[in-house]
């Protein structure tokens, strides 16, 4: 296919007033120009997450719009991808529910910048995605905490308690965990990230997040709670609600993400494709605890 000049027809729609825009006027299945590219990157920078309706990709498809954005990530670290297609995660709700905050691959020293999906099978309700601004988060904070913040790093790990205890699991649910942990990764990153491209400021904790480095475990829960709290405040979170043809495009770098298991026991499958990040640079006055912080 060749490339279309389509920046002229691009419409940006707010969803909300802190995150989120429709985009359209552009077909994430068409080839995409330099200047429409840098327009959808500009949009990406303002808002956040953005949604494209009505559109056709398959899997080929997808990989191509993400790499408008830098080149791709493999599936995941630990989980297998789509048969036949290295880059592409199924997110299939037969294989569990991902019911709780996060920013994707966090525990990577070079976690994925952007998170593509998409939809393959939607319920007739519920199963919308959150997805949460980290900059209003911290803009939000007090002067004192967001100087607090500002000093601290989170350890990240794919290897924690998660919100449901391992007992309640089923067969398929204790089998997919075990998957995720198998190769067991620990990373720090800064609590305020700089957002490489415009110097935003944002909270980056997120599930992954479970310890303050120099802090307890349960000094760490009660800080991390406290800031969480203000990233998961309705006002700075955009609700997907997904409809066949449709793409989710969001920055890693400033947002959280929540799928709601609201759908009871009917099938819901998403794919995902995520663009490989930077790692994360904080406005750190106390250097860097990454090679020693153990
Ligand atoms: O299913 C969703 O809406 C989000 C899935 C997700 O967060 C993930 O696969 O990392
Ligand atoms: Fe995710």
């Amino acid at each position: 296919m060749t490339a279309t000049s389509l920046s002229t027809k691009l419409g940006i729609r707010k969803l909300t007033a802190r995150i989120g825009a429709e985009v359209t006027g552009l077909s994430p299945d068409r080839d995409l120009d330099a200047e429409t590219a840098t327009a959808v990157r500009a949009a990406l920078n303002e808002h956040k997450a953005l949604v494209f309706r009505g559109i056709s990709l398959d899997d080929e498809g997808q990989q191509r719009f993400a790499g408008y954005f830098g080149p791709l990530t493999s599936a995941h670290p630990t989980v297998p991808a789509v048969d036949g297609e290295p880059n592409v995660l199924p997110v299939d709700s037969e294989d569990g529910r991902v019911n709780h905050w996060h920013t994707d691959v966090t525990f990577v020293l070079n976690p994925p910048q952007a998170s593509t999906l998409r939809s393959i099978v939607v319920p007739p309700y519920g199963g919308e995605t959150l997805i949460a601004n980290a900059g209003a988060a911290y803009r939000d904070l007090p002067g004192p905490l967001r100087d607090f913040a500002d000093s601290l790093w989170a350890a990240h790990t794919n290897d924690y308690d998660y919100a449901v205890p391992p007992e309640s699991l089923n067969e398929t649910e204790r089998a997919r965990r075990a998957v995720f942990v198998s190769t067991k990764y620990e990373t720090a990153h800064p609590v305020v990230r700089v957002h490489p491209l415009t110097g935003e400021r944002g909270l980056f904790i997120g599930g992954f997040a479970q310890r303050i480095v120099g802090l307890s475990k349960g000094e760490s829960k009660d800080i991390l709670r406290l800031l969480q709290a203000y990233v998961t405040r309705p006002e700075n979170i955009l609700r997907v609600s997904w409809e066949p043809g449709q793409l989710v495009l969001f920055d890693n770098r400033i947002t959280q993400h929540y799928a709601i298991d609201n759908y009871d026991d009917l099938p819901r499958r998403l794919n995902r494709v995520t663009v490989a990040g930077d790692v994360p640079a904080g406005g750190h006055r106390h250097g860097a605890p990454r090679q020693n912080w153990k």
